[in-house]
């Protein structure tokens, strides 16, 4: 699937009148076939009614690419960067280096050893540079997502409002028996 280029997605304000909302998530990823995976991590923003910016951006292949857009981030009204990338994965150390934004990092399953390097690549930061590491694949790009929704939460009261809204449906989703 194409990776929208100025992907400012829109989210449940579209309907209403008005400029689309100012993305205040930036969701990055190192290849354009790492979206797929990363698509969860948009979808549970969208879902709680905040917009956010999804780039192609490799710390290795595009250099100036990665060091133009974080360092210009938070200036441009981003909150949170998630950063998902899969072998050996330096994208969110690299970012993390150049911002104060929380940076939560995404280990993607995309070569031979499934995400296991990845995993340790994006964890394993020596002290001083933080990034949160979410789970492996999927599941941990979704969890980004709605880790960036819990970080805006306290000191939003409507995406406080959303994630609640958003685990109780979730509770009630979940069946009795089988
Ligand atoms: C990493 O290399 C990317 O994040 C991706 O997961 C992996 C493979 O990229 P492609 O060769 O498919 O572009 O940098």
């Amino acid at each position: 699937m194409a990776v929208r280029k100025t992907a400012t997605r829109r989210t449940s304000r579209s309907q209403s009148k008005g400029p689309a909302p100012a993305p205040r998530v930036a969701i990055l990823m190192g290849s354009a076939s790492d979206w797929e995976t990363m698509k969860p991590a948009a979808e549970a923003l969208a879902q709680l009614g905040i917009a956010s910016d999804v780039r192609v951006i490799s710390a290795h292949r595009t250099p100036a690419r990665h060091h133009a857009y974080v360092t210009a981030a938070e200036q441009r009204g981003i909150e949170v960067i998630i950063a998902g990338a899969g072998s050996a994965a330096h994208l969110a150390g690299v970012t993390a280096a150049l911002t104060l934004l929380p940076v939560l990092g995404v280990p993607i399953d995309s070569s031979p050893l499934q995400g296991l390097d990845a995993l340790l690549s994006t964890v394993q930061m020596p002290g001083g540079i933080p990034v949160g590491t979410l789970a492996i694949g999927k599941a941990g790009a979704k969890n980004a997502g709605l880790f960036a929704a819990a970080i805006l939460a306290r000191k939003d009261p409507a995406v406080r409002a959303a994630l609640v809204r958003y685990r109780a449906k979730q509770t009630a989703s979940v069946p009795e028996r089988p």
